[in-house]
Formats: structure tokens, C-alpha cells, sequence
């Protein structure tokens, strides 16, 4: 876990600008105050995935947040609105071409919006959490990105939510999907069905007597909710 740490604190040191990348979806367990109160320098929080939200949720956080862009690296919304904040705020540094630190937890999309930004596939993204095992300099017209691994804060538990566990390695993901539902009321009308019961037998995930495996259907949703694909 330390070694997340070693990465943060150098990009904390060496970044001219932070961008704190959150999940829309999930706000206030994908915010870190650790790096939050750790940072000294310009910070932009970037609300990624926000093609996964309703507007409502969008207008709360807009308040809430003083330099805040709401962005969907997938859909490229709001990425040039974050190119502008990133290039007024080396400006105002009078910094050239200013170094970009992204931090936020695993999964949240921080190589996906560096993807976005750059306009190439230069970092590596992937629906497993913790994907990105190491520091990474990525060039981007005007400024430099640097990729970072996700930052699971210390004694903190498994949690599909912030992105603390991979969806593959989840211990009990029937478990892990009773937290997400009872967050998520909605999390399975993305698959028409009304439980897990349902969802395997559609899915024909079933165990050895026929009967649903619950077990498998549960670890699909984990999958769908990190590589972004639920909608709430
Ligand atoms: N729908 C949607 N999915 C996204 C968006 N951004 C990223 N994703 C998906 O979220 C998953 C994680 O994205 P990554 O960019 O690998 O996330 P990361 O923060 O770099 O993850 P780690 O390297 O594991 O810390 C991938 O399956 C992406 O396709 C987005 O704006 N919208
Ligand atoms: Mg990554």
C-alpha cells in the first residue's frame, strides 16, 4: 500500500498543477481527503465518467466544488473546457509547459481522461481496478500529464466502490453487490431483471442442478459498474 503512497507524494512534489480525477457516480467515496489536504499547488477536480449521471447530480456538485469540470472521457465531454482550466492555470504560474499530476483512486478513469486530453491512446486503461502499476510522463501539446496508480488510503477495506478491489479478485461478490445496490437502488435495471436469481438464469450462469449461479451474476455487475458500463 506504501508504495502508492511514495508515488503521490513525488507527484505532489514535482506537479506545477494537480487534476483529482472522482467517478460522478460516486462523489463523496471517490474523493480523497488525504491528497485533498496534501495539496499545495492549483487543484482541478475532474468529475469523470459523467456521461454516467443525470444532469441533476451534476448541477449539486457544480456547487459544491469551487475549480470543478465535469467530464466523460469516453464521450469527450467537457475536455476542452478542462484543456482551458489546465492552460490558464500555467499562466497563471508563468510556467511554460506546466507538469499535470493525476491523482484519484483506482478505476476512477485518470488514464482515460489522459487519453482524452492528449488525444492518443498513450496511457493504458482497463475495466480492472488497479490497473496502472507505475508513474508514467505522457506529453500533451501544452502541458506534460503524468499517469499515476489508483490511491487506496490506509485502512481501507475491500470496496467495489472506491475501486479497492478488482471486480476479479472480489472475496464475496454477492456481498460487494448488496453494498453497491443499497447505494445503487437502480444497478439492475440496467440488465431488465429484478434480482441476481433473474440476472443469472438470463445470463445462464447456472451451477451444476441447474440452479442460478448468483455468484457469477453478481461478479458480472461488479465488472459492468468498473469498466463503466451502469448507468445511475
Ligand atoms: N462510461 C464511462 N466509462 C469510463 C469513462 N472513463 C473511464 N471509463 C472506464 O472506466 C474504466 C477504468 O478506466 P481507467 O482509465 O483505466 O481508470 P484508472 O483510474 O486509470 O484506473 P487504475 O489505473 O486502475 O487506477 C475503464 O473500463 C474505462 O473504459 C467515462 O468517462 N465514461
Ligand atoms: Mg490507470
Amino acid at each position: 500500500m506504501a508504495r502508492f503512497w511514495t508515488v503521490v507524494n513525488e507527484v505532489l512534489r514535482k506537479s506545477d498543477i494537480i487534476l483529482l480525477v472522482l467517478d460522478a457516480r460516486n462523489i463523496d467515496e471517490t474523493i480523497n481527503e488525504e491528497i485533498v489536504n496534501k495539496v499545495k499547488q492549483p487543484l482541478i477536480y475532474v468529475l469523470n465518467k459523467c456521461d454516467l449521471v443525470h444532469k441533476s447530480v451534476l448541477e449539486l456538485a457544480k456547487r459544491r466544488f469551487k475549480r470543478a469540470v465535469f467530464v466523460s472521457s469516453k464521450e469527450y465531454h467537457g475536455i476542452r473546457k478542462l484543456k482551458e482550466m489546465i492552460i490558464i492555470e500555467g499562466k497563471r504560474l508563468k510556467v511554460e509547459k506546466p507538469l499535470v499530476g493525476v491523482l484519484g483512486y483506482p478505476n476512477v478513469g485518470k488514464s482515460s481522461v489522459i487519453n482524452a486530453l492528449n488525444g492518443r491512446g498513450s496511457a493504458k486503461t482497463s475495466s480492472s481496478s488497479g490497473f496502472t502499476k507505475g508513474k508514467q510522463n505522457i506529453s500533451a501539446k501544452q502541458f506534460m500529464l503524468v499517469d499515476t496508480p489508483g490511491v487506496i488510503p490506509y485502512r481501507e477495506d475491500e470496496s467495489i466502490m472506491k475501486g479497492s478491489v478488482d471486480f476479479s479478485k472480489v472475496k464475496d461478490p454477492e456481498d460487494a453487490f448488496y453494498d453497491l445496490l443499497e447505494k445503487f437502488p437502480r444497478l439492475l435495471h440496467h440488465y431488465g431483471v429484478k434480482d441476481l436469481e433473474e440476472l443469472a438464469i438470463k445470463r445462464q450462469f447456472l451451477l451444476k442442478k441447474g440452479l442460478p449461479d448468483t455468484r457469477s451474476a453478481a461478479r458480472l455487475v461488479l465488472k459492468d459498474w468498473q469498466g463503466g458500463k451502469i448507468k445511475c
